[in-house]
């Protein structure tokens, strides 16, 4: 069953749609702001170091970029230690009149994350690098839980390779009560790594977690997505994982491009009519949309679930 419908006119935007030079555009939060959506985009440059474009749009579809890149390596302070090597992969959450940016900070430590806001999608602040280094994949859910902030976020270490955690925080800077809450499943189609993709959605059955998946095979790894459904009051409980995927590359630029195989989502907007707008960064190439609706994506996590723990 076709869960994701891809957009007709896919891929949405590529380099050839940036102003600045650059040779990629993936990996993007979506957000709505007022009448408009926006998107944060990541960008390899000729140097091989990412920024962050961003671009707006009215229908969700078709996006105009803006003149200059939105976030590059700070040359400040600690940030400028940890970003040297680049900003990757934002998520954007909405809460309390802000929009929270979650990107990963590149240096020679390692990958880390940094939080950045932003009220008027014009000026951005950094707020606080908020992992030591080995984290990937932090999203922020848009609400508190007991007052406090929650995020998913994806450690890595031998022992423990590649499965998403969760934890809290009273202020987005200091974050604790950590507890692994899902681990890859061994010869599934997410064996070797999963990571939270974008920002939890919230539905009337629980916490809607879109994720990526990876499989190795002798040609590489598989990115894919998928979906987890986490309990509404307390979403270190998870509900049910869908068994299967819900995308897969198969497209020409999905298959083929800076990294083949690859469909890697950081965002999604749920619209008033039950369905969400899905966004995924094709082959670390170009960016592309499809929709799904938003019980479908439910009833998958529901009615065909595997083991969250393996
Ligand atoms: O090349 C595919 C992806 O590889 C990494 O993803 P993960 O978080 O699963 O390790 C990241 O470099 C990501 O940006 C990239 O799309």
């Amino acid at each position: 069953m076709t869960l994701v419908r891809r957009y007709k006119g896919n891929p949405i935007l590529t380099k050839e749609d940036v102003p600045y030079e650059v040779a990629t555009v993936h990996n993007a939060g979506v957000t709505k702001f007022g009448n408009e959506y926006i998107m944060l985009f990541r960008s390899h440059k000729h140097n091989g170091r990412s920024i962050l474009g961003l671009a707006r749009s009215k229908d969700g579809f078709h996006f105009t970029v803006e003149d200059r890149p939105f976030m590059e390596p700070s040359n400040e302070g600690e940030f400028a230690e940890y970003e040297a090597y680049g900003v990757e992969d934002p998520r954007i959450t909405f809460i309390d009149g802000e929009y929270l940016i979650t990107y990963s900070a590149y240096s020679k430590h390692g990958v880390r994350i940094g939080l950045a806001k932003t009220k008027n999608w014009e000026t951005v602040e950094r707020t606080a690098l908020i992992t030591e280094a080995d984290y990937r994949n932090v999203v922020l859910f848009p609400e508190k839980f007991d007052g406090l902030y929650a995020r998913l976020d994806r450690p890595h270490s031998e022992i423990s390779p590649w499965s998403v955690w969760i934890s809290y925080s009273p202020d987005l800077c200091y974050w604790g009560d950590s507890k692994l809450i899902m681990k890859p499943v061994t010869y599934h189609w997410d064996e070797m790594k999963i990571g939270p993709g974008a920002p939890p959605i919230k539905t009337e059955r629980g916490w809607l977690n879109i994720y990526h998946g990876v499989f190795p095979t002798m040609d590489g790894s598989v990115y894919r997505l998928g979906v987890a459904l986490h309990d509404l009051k307390d979403p270190s409980k998870i509900i049910g994982v869908g068994d299967d995927w819900i995308l897969q590359p198969e497209d020409p630029w999905e298959i083929s491009g800076y990294v083949h195989n690859v469909v890697f989502t950081c965002g999604a907007v749920p619209e008033d009519d039950g369905t969400v707008k899905l966004y995924w960064g094709a082959a670390d190439t170009v960016m592309c949309a499809g929709t799904a609706k938003i019980d479908d994506l439910v009833n998958l996590c529901l009615n065909n679930a595997r083991d969250p723990m393996g």
